[in-house]
């Protein structure tokens, strides 16, 4: 089986001023899009910036970002619905009206660091039913292993999201969720409910590569990225998503399971393709 490869380029928590190479504006949006797709990414998970580099959940800035990466590049277009975690739940749940192809959907509530990422089941829920409505595939974000018997509760109580398929992906090693360590992964995948059907994972800092590994020995696929991992190597920060991408393709390949295109990512997600 070849190798979903996701590439998260920015999300919430880096500012612009302190990484000036994290990509946040459209323009470098698309350039990231583009040049990671070459380089073997078939997804992105996308948390939008304003004007002032902040992360928004903004329709406009939202719909102007889905709709200029639909018309220039082939990747799946994943809208983050985690946002930032000083964003209300209410505008999370908006996040669906700039029409994406998928949207994450974190299973619980984690402490994020000092902060709090808040999931309630009844957010949760009413955000599957959403997606379920607007023909949006969710991504299940499982931080910790209570998220995976959250993950079997909606899946059994609102049956199966739209297209079919169930992709999940597990985001370990943040201060407050499950460690990224091999254990903890598969402990995680040994509980995944029986209607999963494809699952990826990947690792914050130092964890992004161990997990890499851990996920390309046991089947898995791979999420990569600046919103997970600044640094390409001890002493050398990334300078662009395209890095990130390239090394996850390349290890892939290696072990026998090189990048999934982008049409054949739709199929297996169960993605469908929307109007540019
Ligand atoms: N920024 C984190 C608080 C998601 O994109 O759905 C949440 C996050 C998860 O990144
Ligand atoms: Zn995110």
């Amino acid at each position: 089986m070849n190798t979903l490869i996701t590439v998260a380029p920015t999300g919430a928590e880096h500012a612009k001023a302190d990484v000036p190479q994290l990509p946040t504006t459209v323009a470098e949006l698309v350039e990231t899009a583009r040049t990671c797709q070459e380089a073997g990414a078939a997804m992105i998970h996308l948390h939008i910036r304003d004007a002032d580099h902040r992360p928004t959940l903004d329709r406009g800035f939202l719909k102007a970002a889905v709709d200029a990466l639909r018309s220039e590049c082939d990747l799946i277009i994943q809208l983050s619905t985690g946002g930032s975690v000083h964003d209300p739940l209410e505008s999370r749940l908006t996040v669906l009206d700039a029409e994406p192809d998928s949207c994450s959907l974190t299973c619980g509530t984690t402490n994020f660091g000092d902060d709090v990422f808040l999931n309630p089941y009844g957010f949760m829920s009413q955000l599957y039913v959403l997606a379920q409505e607007r023909e949006v595939v969710p991504e299940f974000e499982l931080f910790d292993l209570g998220h995976v018997t959250a993950l079997a509760r909606l899946l059994d109580t609102h049956g199966l999201p739209f297209g079919g398929k169930v992709h999940v992906d597990f985001v370990t090693g943040v201060p407050g969720g499950m460690p990224g360590t091999t254990a903890a992964l598969m402990a995680g995948v040994a509980m995944l409910p029986e209607q999963v059907t494809s699952w990826s994972a990947t690792g914050i800092g130092r964890r992004h590569l161990p997990m890499m590994a851990a996920s390309l020995s046991a089947g898995g696929h791979l999420r990569v990225g600046m919103e997970d991992n600044i640094m390409f190597a001890k002493g050398q920060p990334v300078q662009h998503n395209a890095e990130l991408v390239a090394r996850a393709a390349d290890v892939a390949t290696l072990m026998q399971r090189p990048p999934m295109s982008t049409a054949a990512a739709r199929e297996f997600l169960g993605v469908k393709r929307r109007p540019a």
